[in-house]
């Protein structure tokens, strides 16, 4: 197991890398190269250049977070080709600049909603939170600007401007999208896509869908263990693999966590974690809270357990932290509080580690 934390070069993070250099037990950072438009090639000389200010600061770059696809891809227009060539060519360079872990998502229009970016807690902490009704009543373009005014001035991942324009014919056209012609997409995706990770050494890694329940008409992916088993099925290869978020899955408690987590690490389809906790006031209510299991309604021990027992061997990353200390910071992305929740993580897994002498897992 390698512990991570997200960084995003080029001046658009407030976390210097040497910072979390000095966070005990982070290996390395998942990144993203922000400012290459969505569709187009990651070219190899750009990948490298990041790598290299990675591995001066004494960290590891194996994990991308993300490759963002085209729209024009989760469509199924006839120019998807086009932009499923330039995947392959990332892919490609990837596995050149020596990552072996590139994360994904397949959800139409919206990467990932919120309603508020900066809720207060009782202890004066902000964090992510979601309110079913609000993000319902209104329209995800309203969402992005909204988001993007409280976003500190940070890009916000999966909230690429340039595709906010687009958003209202795009959740227009996907009305007409039967759910089973949208994993067709997924499917001519993933066979044009996974063979070329697996001769570049890289595991893809989707996301879960977040929120996991239906939005605006949208077809759903991935939001539970069924349709996990489908993605795996469409593509039978240990590169087409699972990012197991706890956040965005475990925001329906009809996962469990620890069996899910327990299933694709027995399988080895599983190269990362995200994990974060979530505190529910209903069902479809939820803020994201500090890792702690005291402070939300995961067992972390449990799901660290299950990670543990079933020979887990991939990257953990803390996700979204809630902004504590005075601290300016993209949301959810501030050092301190994803700091305290990587070592409550590695504590755990110390913990777990040496009560329980790993047994070999029948393969
Ligand atoms: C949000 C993240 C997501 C995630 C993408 C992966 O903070 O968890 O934006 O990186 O869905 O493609």
């Amino acid at each position: 197991m390698k512990m991570i934390m997200r960084w995003f070069p080029h001046g658009d993070d407030s976390v210097p890398i040497e910072y979390i250099r000095q966070v005990p037990g982070v290996s390395g950072v998942a990144v993203m190269l922000s400012r290459i438009p969505v569709g187009e090639v990651w070219p190899l000389e750009a990948v490298v250049e990041v790598r290299d200010v990675v591995h001066a600061a004494g960290l590891e770059m194996e994990v991308i977070e993300s490759v963002n696809i085209h729209e024009d891809i989760k469509k199924g227009l006839p120019t998807r080709d086009r932009y499923i060539e330039n995947y392959r060519t990332t892919i490609h360079n990837l596995g050149q600049a020596g990552v072996k872990c590139l994360c994904y998502n397949f959800m139409p229009v919206l990467d990932w909603a919120r309603s508020a970016l900066a809720h207060k807690l009782p202890d004066n902490s902000t964090v992510l939170s979601y309110r079913d009704a609000e993000v319902r009543a209104g329209n995800p373009a309203e969402m992005a600007r909204s988001m993007a005014g409280e976003s500190g001035g940070y890009s916000l991942p999966g909230w690429e401007p340039e595709r906010i324009p687009a958003m209202a014919a795009d959740i227009e056209f996907y009305q007409n999208v039967a759910q089973n012609e949208y994993w067709k997409n997924m499917k001519y995706f993933l066979d044009a896509v996974v063979p070329v990770a697996e001769e570049s050494g890289i595991r893809m890694a989707i996301h879960p869908d977040d929120p996991p329940w239906e939005l605006f008409g949208l077809p759903k992916v991935i939001g539970n263990l069924e349709n996990i088993r489908k993605l795996l099925a469409l593509h039978d290869s240990k590169a087409n693999g699972v990012t197991m978020c706890t956040g965005s899955l475990g925001a329906d408690q009809g996962n469990d966590m620890p069996a899910i987590a327990r299933e694709l690490a027995a399988l080895d389809r599983l190269p990362f974690v995200h994990l974060r906790n979530v505190k529910h006031l209903t069902p479809r209510d939820f803020d994201e809270s500090a890792h702690l299991s005291q402070c939300g309604d995961h067992d972390m021990f449990a799901i660290v357990k299950a990670l543990y027992d079933s020979g887990f061997d991939g990257y953990i990353r803390p996700d979204h932290g809630r902004m504590i200390w005075g601290e300016e910071a993209r949301p959810g992305y501030g050092l301190y509080d994803r700091a305290l929740g990587a070592n409550y993580i590695l504590g755990l897994w110390e913990a777990v580690a040496k009560m329980t002498p790993r047994r070999a897992v029948a393969s």
